[in-house]
């Protein structure tokens, strides 16, 4: 039985090195050394072949290695063969890591330092209280509710959307479209951790941007498509948002010439917030075989019909 890896190769080489320590009973390939076609019965991948059924016929689960799988093609998946988004403990360190130095960037006011320091100067700004500035996530899955758990921490009132209902300690939790409004419109800083699916392709756009306070800031780590670039522009610059962290863009990688590029109230970071860890995801991935040779349900199994 082999489980063939592909995607970043060096990632694959300590993913292959893990394997070979804690499961040497299942072969490890590296894409695009598949050895017997017919032997692979797990791929981890981050973009799976263009025919998977076809290029390994006796495939039965698809391991996402990221924890998103909007770029897998799921009509080239027969419903046979399931699909497993990445659930681990490392990628969602690094979320909370990345979006409480966003957080907090924007909350002490490191937009309008910047400016200032590109111009010489040495002026205070006010410090605002954490118990006045109102953080929101769009999601509360795996992602969104860690970075909430730890956002409220600071003292930051919080709250979350989310397609159904859920309860946080501490956090305001809104579900469905008609509950997204009320949710923009007490939002100062707005975090998407969203799915990409045909329900959020192109939610953020300059009504929904319109609905956040004037003056909001936003945090893009969900993916590109959710957010209308030139919306997002024309709300920055007509001051209706103060300041944007983008993490994901549509396209990935932005062009060179794309204005949010050199825009002064807008940084990007090229799709790093968070990546899975080779060190906790195999583990979560071997317990996951264990769990479909059991014939148990696998963590982070995707439901097709929701779509993530
Ligand atoms: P989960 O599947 O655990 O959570 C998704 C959340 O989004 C759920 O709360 C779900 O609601 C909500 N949701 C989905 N569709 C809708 C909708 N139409 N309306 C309202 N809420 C909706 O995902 P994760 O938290 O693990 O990851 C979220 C995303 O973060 C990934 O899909 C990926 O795109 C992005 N990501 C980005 C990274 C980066 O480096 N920038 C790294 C890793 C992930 P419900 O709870 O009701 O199902
Ligand atoms: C992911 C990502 O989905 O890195 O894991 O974006």
């Amino acid at each position: 039985m082999t489980l063939l890896y592909k995607a970043d190769p060096e990632r694959g080489k300590q993913w292959a090195q893990r394997f070979a320590h804690k499961a040497p009973d299942i072969a490890f390939r590296l894409w695009p050394d598949i050895g017997d076609p017919a032997s692979v019965r797990y791929l981890a991948a981050w973009q799976p072949p263009d025919d998977p059924a076809r290029t390994l016929p006796n495939l039965e689960v698809i391991f996402s290695v990221g924890a998103g799988i909007d770029q897998f093609d799921l009509s080239r998946v027969p419903p046979h063969i399931a699909v497993v988004r990445m659930m681990e403990p490392g990628i969602v360190e690094g979320m909370v890591e990345y979006v409480t130095q966003a957080v907090l960037t924007i909350h002490r006011d490191l937009f309008d330092y910047a400016l200032q320091q590109r111009q010489r100067v040495w002026r205070e700004l006010p410090v605002r209280a954490a118990a006045t500035r109102r953080v929101g996530v769009l999601g509360l899955g795996m992602l969104g509710t860690a970075v909430l758990e730890r956002l409220r921490l600071f003292g930051f009132p919080c709250a979350g959307w989310s397609r159904s209902a859920h309860s946080i300690e501490g956090v305001e939790c809104h579900a469905g479209m008609d509950a997204l409004d009320a949710f923009l419109g007490r939002t100062d800083i707005l975090v998407c951790l969203l799915p990409l699916t045909d329900a959020t392709r192109g939610l953020l756009d300059r009504h929904r941007f319109a609905k956040l306070p004037k003056g909001a800031s936003f945090i893009h780590v969900g993916r590109g498509p959710q957010a209308n670039q030139q919306d997002l522009l024309d709300a920055l610059d007509s001051g209706q948002l103060q300041n944007a962290i983008l993490d994901v863009t549509d396209p990935e990688p932005l062009p060179e010439s794309h204005p949010l590029w050199t825009h002064p109230r807008v940084r990007i970071t090229p799709h790093v917030a968070s990546a899975t860890r080779p060190e906790t995801a195999v583990d979560v991935v071997l317990d996951n075989i264990r769990r479909h040779r059991d014939g148990l349900p696998m963590l982070g199994e995707v439901d097709r019909t929701r779509g993530y």
